[in-house]
């Protein structure tokens, strides 16, 4: 009987040396590039990747499963993918990393933290300016997935407010209210802070547009942790130059790398982050895998599997 190959697509080779199988019942080959996918990808019945080249799937007869080491899905659900090819992600890893951005930098606003270094750099003493709180303070989460309860959790525990926003309107543990999309700007209508986690989908590309940002307090921050294409940027733009919103905590961009010369980097309201606020770790990717993997060999039914036509 031939062993099934997995292949291993990442620049970080620890993620290859991490899969763990019944001894003997797979072989496992690793590409860091484009070129060595391109090799090996007619020989794999699994893949194990970060943001596999899509027009590399031509050539993958074999593909049944494919693994996605990353939060989001929206790079493997794409038509190129072959329809038998489950796809399944990896929840639970990504929560706590998000839950400490988001906490982070909502408290950077409250307590002022470029307040008071500016005064440091200035040697001033600032004791007639305080710093405000995140107790009571409303966090309105879009999109209510392992992250954003996880995200949601730690907000309550904060003693924050939670409403959220759902495709459902279901109920969610720590969340005092959950509207559905169609109310988002009901649900945005109290927030002081607003955390965008909605997986990108042709429903969802520009949902955060003039209207949405229209129904912000003027002294809410919004953070985006989701796909840049989800917030139209347009609109943001404009919203954050008339000061409509007080600012913006942004970790993903329409295009990656932000280009040097673009608006966004110089205003004074906008923090911006590399896309670091859910990075992936092949220490903790590896056990959702390997525990799929455990299941695929025995015929057992994959868990985490995403829902293609949905596209999350
Ligand atoms: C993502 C990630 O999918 O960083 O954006 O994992």
């Amino acid at each position: 009987m031939t062993r099934p190959t997995v292949l291993v697509y990442h620049g970080d080779p620890k993620y290859a040396t991490l899969v763990r199988a019944p001894k003997g019942r797979v072989a496992v080959r690793a590409a860091a590039t484009p070129s060595e996918a391109a090799e090996l990808i007619g020989d794999a019945e699994i893949l194990y990747a970060w943001k596999f080249p899509p027009h590399l799937y031509a050539k993958a007869g074999r593909l049944r499963w494919l693994q996605v080491m990353g939060a989001g899905v929206d790079w493997a659900t794409v038509p190129e993918l072959p329809p038998p090819v489950a796809v399944t992600r990896a929840p639970g890893v990504f929560g706590p990393w998000m839950a400490e951005y988001v906490i982070g930098w909502c408290s950077w606003v409250t307590q002022r933290i470029e307040t008071y270094r500016d005064a440091q750099r200035q040697r001033r003493w600032l004791d007639h300016v305080l710093p405000d709180r995140l107790f009571g303070k409303t966090l309105c989460i879009v999109g209510l997935g392992d992250i954003g309860r996880a995200i949601a959790q730690a907000a309550r525990a904060l003693g924050m407010r939670v409403v959220g926003v759902s495709r459902s309107g279901r109920a969610v543990r720590g969340a005092e209210r959950v509207f559905k999309v169609g109310r988002l700007g009901r649900a945005l209508r109290d927030a002081d802070f607003v955390v965008i986690l909605l997986p990108l989908t042709p429903e969802t590309t520009g949902i955060i547009g003039g209207d949405a940002l229209a129904a912000m307090k003027p002294t809410a921050w919004l953070v985006n942790i989701a796909r840049g294409a989800v917030v139209s940027e347009a609109a943001l733009l404009e919203a954050l130059e008339q000061r409509r919103i007080a600012g913006a905590v942004l970790d993903v961009f329409a295009t990656e790398p932000l280009p040097p010369h673009h608006p966004l980097w110089r205003m004074d309201n906008v923090v911006i982050t590399p896309h670091i606020s859910g990075p992936s770790t092949p220490e903790e990717i590896a056990p959702v895998f390997n525990d799929n993997l455990v299941r695929y060999l025995a015929g057992r039914p994959l868990r985490h599997i995403v829902d293609r036509k949905r596209g999350y």
